[in-house]
């Protein structure tokens, strides 16, 4: 409270009302939340929401005791006659105290989203998901479903013709392809069953981000990343790329259709003729 004495009184009392304002807006803001994510529609979803929720939770709490207590002390101990503060430092049992809390509370956090984290992308996805390969392409997203026979054929860079509309490059010399069914710019699911997604890029680094699975994950060139996860409600939600990838970035987006079984198996099939 160095500055106190030197500002007068009624300027403290607003520099505190301020602050509780402020704690109170903030933490209005978040409890009511306006402005908030889309619905979440994945399984693993709800553990995300709830990792995300309890990080606020701890982290508004600690936001709003500290302004409380910022304004508190201007309140009561501002001004010329409250004289001046007392000062000291060193504390070691004090420092010690936040420096525990904080540590534990950090550390514990991370742990439990990470168990999130590994739910999602450490285990095998359930033996009757879907596969469905996913190829980001400045400025499109490209989608192919391997067809009746279950097999992906194969795909060759040299063969990749967008005059064509060959955009990630499928092999016609490859029996297992001539059934692949590809789309651009839209995907659809069957709803509550999992889908496993092989993630790929043929250029540079893109991101597929579903907002309603919350759900990100990086397109790398080279790789072909595997996530996995379930969508409980049908719908059409939007898929947007999260990485700044060039110029036309901003309209790298995809349709996300989540159907009904029956919606599902009419809309391969009308994408197969
Ligand atoms: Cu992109």
């Amino acid at each position: 409270m160095l500055l106190a004495p030197d500002l007068p009184g009624p300027l403290l009392k607003l520099l505190a009302l301020f602050f509780w304002a402020l704690a109170i807006a903030t933490a209005t803001a978040f409890i009511v939340h306006p402005i908030w994510l889309p619905e979440n529609i994945s399984l693993n979803g709800v553990d995300v929401d709830q990792q995300l929720n309890l990080t606020l939770c701890i982290a508004g709490a600690a936001f709003v005791i500290a302004h409380m207590l910022l304004g508190l002390f201007l309140w009561r101990f501002g001004g010329k006659q409250a004289g001046r503060a007392l000062y000291w430092h060193e504390s070691h049992r004090m420092e010690t105290a936040w420096t525990v809390v904080t540590a534990v509370i950090f550390v514990g956090l991370g742990l439990q989203g990470s168990r999130v984290w590994a739910r999602e992308y450490l285990t095998d996805p359930p033996a009757n998901a879907m596969t469905i390969e996913v190829t980001g392409q400045q400025f499109a997203w490209n989608f192919r479903y391997p067809g009746p026979d279950g097999k992906f054929g194969r795909t060759r860079p040299d063969k990749v013709d967008d005059s064509e509309g060959n955009y990630i490059g499928l092999d016609d010399g490859d029996p297992a392809g001539t059934d692949d069914i590809t789309t651009q710019n839209v995907i659809a699911i069957p709803v509550n069953r999992p889908i496993q997604l092989i993630i790929r890029s043929r250029d540079v680094l893109h991101s597929f981000f579903v907002p309603v699975l919350r759900f990100k994950q990086d397109a790398v060139p080279g790789m072909g990343i595997p996530v996995h996860f379930t969508a409980t409600k049908t719908g059409e939600y939007e898929v947007a790329c999260a990485e700044l990838c060039g110029m036309q970035h901003y309209k790298m987006r995809a349709r996300f259709l989540v159907m009904t079984d029956t919606d599902f198996n009419a809309w391969l099939k009308s994408r197969s003729q």
